[in-house]
């Protein structure tokens, strides 16, 4: 990571480099219509940086994006970041109440969005004072600017903007599993840090990787799998912007033999179990699949390496740091954990008491991450308990052996005690999702009739599950599995289970009395 003392403009490092380098005519992205070399590139983000400047948009000042997964998407984020102006991608799957919430919340002065997603932001545009243009991204503006003619009119010259390192760059907004989001400030050299991590130390990612990411670049797990990891190394992306379903992906796979495919644990699952899929191959020159938002069932890193040939590598990171900082490596796997500290990051666990807690203790996991936020915009308070100096919280209880690899525990407001002991849900739904009837679980606690608190379990059943019994069927097999206080005391089968865009369990609307 050249020339971090003085300016630095993290464009000049992920793309202009690479041009610079002789990677001009490479493909850097295709999004199965259009495509892009790094040149290419280089030329859109001036164009959009010139744009931005002519819309009036000043350094520092945001901009939103509400757009999906396309060639748009690269040009627009780095384009303002070129001209040091601050991007803010959000979930492109939010409500029109959210999007007015978090619009108004970092005052974006300009708001990108696909065509397809417009309707959502309709009624919202005109309350928000600080909005002074909408961009569309595809064939029709419907009256506002539309994107290609906005580019084509602007000079691909511009002189990037002598930003500092520890300049904010781009926003990413962290939903939590509770509250509303909380607008991240991600600092210029922050994509640089996960780079020379993880994806070169434990990716090992190199300049003829293809990647695929089923998570999309709104979210900070995709953002560094499908833009900075791959542009790092002037490696190719394979873009796409609808749902990430088994078809989709092993479609994906077949046509581009990707060589890295970033999932999460229910899509892997879920092209294991496709009934339809049961043939479909992951192309021939994969070599290495990563999974994050929430921990991989052993069961599942198994059935794939299995079948396919390729680990999975499972880790775990967040918006607040970027990207991730505990992972399995190639050659030291171990399904059912969480690996070990990343390259270049340092961890602790500790009691309530912030005291470190010895080896097959649980406890609070705190990271010291070279990408950290710089803080949580207008929340100071949450901003003070969650980065304190060099150490952020990331609310998650782990538990380390004896070997150093971290097994996850859940999050801290997850847990709860029956009858004085800690019950993990995620431990009590990882016994379960070993029963062969059972794709998904989630656990929460609810008071029994003496207002002492059970594990309750919601259940999602495999199409071919036999469901004779199958409540008591499934109490004995967790009871057998992991000891008899934790079985569940009531199961619910319901048809899917509410999470957030990244894939967490969203527990807290499963908890008694949640509407
Ligand atoms: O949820 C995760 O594990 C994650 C990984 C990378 C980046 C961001 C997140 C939230």
């Amino acid at each position: 990571m050249g020339g971090m003392s003085g300016s630095y403009n993290a464009v000049t490092w992920l793309l202009d480099r690479n041009v610079d380098e002789g990677r001009g005519a490479k493909l850097a992205f295709t999004d199965t219509v259009s495509e892009l070399t790094y040149g290419d590139l280089q030329r859109q983000t001036r164009r959009a940086a010139n744009m931005l400047r002519r819309l009036g948009v000043r350094r520092e000042e945001r901009v939103a994006m509400i757009m999906l997964d396309t060639v748009d998407f690269p040009s627009v984020f780095l384009g303002a970041i070129r001209a040091g102006i601050v991007p803010v991608p959000l979930n492109t799957l939010l409500t029109s109440e959210q999007y007015a919430y978090v619009l108004a919340d970092c005052r974006a002065r300009v708001l990108f969005i696909s065509e397809a997603l417009l309707p959502v932001v309709k009624d919202v545009i005109g309350r928000l004072p600080d909005l002074e243009h909408v961009v569309v991204s595809g064939r029709d503006a419907h009256g506002h600017k539309k994107l290609a003619d906005e580019l084509a009119r602007e000079s691909d010259t511009f002189a990037t903007a002598a930003t500092h390192p520890d300049e904010p760059a781009f926003w990413l907004y962290s939903s939590g599993s509770t509250g509303m989001p909380k607008g991240v400030r991600h600092l210029h050299s922050n994509l640089a840090a996960t780079a020379d991590t993880y994806a070169r130390q434990v990716l090992g990612i190199r300049e003829n990787d293809v990647c695929l990411s089923a998570a999309k670049l709104f979210f900070a797990y995709g953002l560094g799998n499908a833009l900075t990891f791959p542009m790092s190394v002037g490696a190719t992306t394979v873009l796409h912007s609808d749902r990430p379903t088994p078809a989709a992906m092993f479609g994906l796979m077949n046509k581009y033999n990707p060589t890295i495919f970033y999932g999460v644990p229910t899509l892997f699952a879920a092209m294991l179990n496709d009934e339809t899929m049961k043939d479909a191959r992951a192309g021939n020159r994969l070599r290495i699949c990563t999974s994050a938002g929430e921990a991989l069932p052993e069961s599942v890193g198994n059935a794939w390496k299995a079948r396919f040939g390729v680990d999975i590598l499972d880790g775990v990171g967040s918006t607040e740091l970027l990207h991730i900082f505990l992972s399995n490596a190639p050659g030291d796997i171990k399904y059912g954990c969480s690996g070990r500290p990343v390259p270049g990051y340092k961890v602790r666990l500790v009691n309530e008491a912030g005291v470190e807690v010895p080896d097959g203790e649980v406890g609070e996991l705190l990271v010291d991450a070279p990408s950290a936020g710089e803080g949580y915009w207008n929340q100071r308070a949450k901003s003070r308990s969650t980065f304190e100096g060099h150490w952020t919280r990331t609310g998650d209880k782990y538990i380390r052996d004896a070997d150093g690899r971290y097994t996850f525990c859940g999050r801290s407001d997850d847990m709860f005690k029956v009858s004085g002991i800690w019950v993990s849900p995620f431990e009590v739904e990882s016994a379960l999702i070993t029963h062969p009837a059972v794709l998904e679980a989630a656990v929460v606690p609810e008071a029994d009739p003496e207002g002492l608190l059970k594990p309750k379990a919601f259940v999602v059943l495999r199409a071919d599950a036999r469901t004779d019994d199958l409540h008591e069927v499934l109490k004995e097999h967790v009871k057998q599995k992991i000891g008899p206080w934790k079985y569940p005391r009531w199961i619910d089968v319901v048809d899917s289970l509410p999470k957030t865009a990244t894939g967490k369990i969203q527990r807290f609307k499963l908890r008694d009395g949640a509407s």
